[in-house]
Order: C-alpha cells, then sequence, then structure tokens
C-alpha cells in the first residue's frame, strides 16, 4: 500500500496510525497538497492529503480510508460495534477532523508554516484568540468526556485518533493543553500521543 501526504498532516497521521495500529506495511511517499505527481492526483480527485493506492485500488479522504482499512484489515479492531460506542467514534472522528483541529492548527500555521513555508509572519493575535477564547470550550468538552484511557469503549480507536493528532501539531508550535486547568485532557493526549503507532507517524517523512 502507497500512502501520499507529508508527515505533517495530521489526516495523513490518521492513516499512519491506523496502519501501525494494524501492522499493515506501507510505502510512504510525504508529498505535499495538489503536489504535481501523476499518481498522487490519480488518487487524490481534489488534490487534498491523504490519499492511498492498494494494489490499484486509489481512494481519498482520511476518514473513507480508516473505514477502508477497518473493513480490509479487521483486527485489532479501530472501530467499535456497539451501536452508541460507533455513534461516538463517527461523532468523535468528525469532530477531530473539522471543528477542533480548525482551531488547533492556528498555533501551527502561524508559527510554523507561515514564516517557514510560506514567507509571511506570524499573528500572535491570531494564536493568542485561539488560544485564550476558541480551545478552550473545545478542551472543557473533551475534558468532560474523558473517563479513561480510551474517549470511546475500553478499546484505542479511531476516536482516538483523529482527536489526538492534531495536538501533534499543537505541541510543535510550543502550544501546550494546561494540565491544571484540564487534567484529564492533558493527561489521555500525552498517552495517546506516546502509543508506538503515534511515535511511528510522528516520525514519518515530512517531504
Ligand atoms: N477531510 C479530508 C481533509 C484533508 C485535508 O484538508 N488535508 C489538507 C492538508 S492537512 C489539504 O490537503 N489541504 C489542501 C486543500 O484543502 O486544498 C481528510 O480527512 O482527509
Amino acid at each position: 500500500m502507497i500512502v501520499y501526504g507529508t508527515g505533517y498532516s495530521p489526516y495523513v497521521r490518521k492513516v499512519l496510525v491506523s496502519l501501525g495500529e494494524k501492522n499493515v506495511p506501507y510505502e510512504h511517499r510525504p508529498v505535499m497538497f495538489h503536489a504535481p505527481d501523476q499518481d498522487f492526483q490519480a488518487a487524490s480527485p481534489l488534490g487534498k492529503i491523504p490519499a492511498i493506492e492498494d494494489g490499484g485500488f486509489k481512494l481519498a479522504d482520511s476518514s473513507a480510508i480508516l473505514w477502508y482499512l477497518e473493513r480490509k484489515h479487521p483486527t485489532p479492531a479501530l472501530v467499535p460495534s456497539d451501536p452508541e460506542a460507533l455513534g461516538r467514534a463517527v461523532w468523535f472522528d468528525k469532530f477531530g477532523d473539522t471543528e477542533l483541529f480548525a482551531k488547533l492548527v492556528v498555533p501551527f500555521v502561524e508559527r510554523i508554516l507561515k514564516p517557514n513555508m510560506m514567507s509571511q509572519p506570524t499573528d500572535e493575535a491570531a494564536v493568542a484568540k485561539a488560544l485564550d477564547k476558541d480551545l478552550p470550550p473545545l478542551f472543557d468538552y473533551l475534558e468532560r468526556q474523558i473517563s479513561g484511557p480510551y474517549l470511546v469503549g475500553d478499546a484505542f480507536g479511531i476516536a482516538d485518533i483523529s482527536i489526538a493528532t492534531g495536538f501533534y501539531n499543537f505541541h510543535l508550535a510550543d502550544a501546550q493543553v494546561d494540565a491544571g486547568r484540564w487534567p484529564k485532557l492533558a493527561a489521555y493526549v500525552a498517552e495517546t500521543l506516546a502509543r508506538p503507532s503515534f511515535k511511528a507517524a510522528q516520525d514519518a517523512k515530512k517531504g
């Protein structure tokens, strides 16, 4: 299996973590989004990362890929079968990919991407707004949801992958979850990112 997309991407990381958990070998091609690479373009209709090619089968979108991997490599299961747990897992996947990451990424964009890759100055006011205003309600919500090592049920899964992945970019930008204010979230993020699958994905090629 070929996985396209730089290791900086939280969405690419979701795929790499899932493959790591399932012990599926893969070749990683760390292209940037919209890269003029014909094989990548053929796998990603919108030019977004991640995309995969698996024996000629091409698929884009991290959630679509995780569901594909779940059916193709069912063990260990990363998607629960219990109806309520499944509903929550899909919710956390969506929430992590959209509302949460849109805010978590702000320090990364401002402090890493803009000065290093876009020749633009950092807007610390935008970082402060994300840290002081936009993220606290989301962190409050997650703090209330955490009651054990995993967000859903008694096993690591897609919800944990999708919620934790963006915190790696958050940390790269020198931002932290305040453990005094959100102790369960801070511990949960640290423990999840320390899993071998996340460690390997964090070391993945950035391109
Ligand atoms: N829903 C997609 C989102 C993927 C996505 O937005 N990836 C970013 C890079 S982190 C991208 O390719 N951006 C380029 C664009 O939006 O045109 C997924 O889960 O894979």
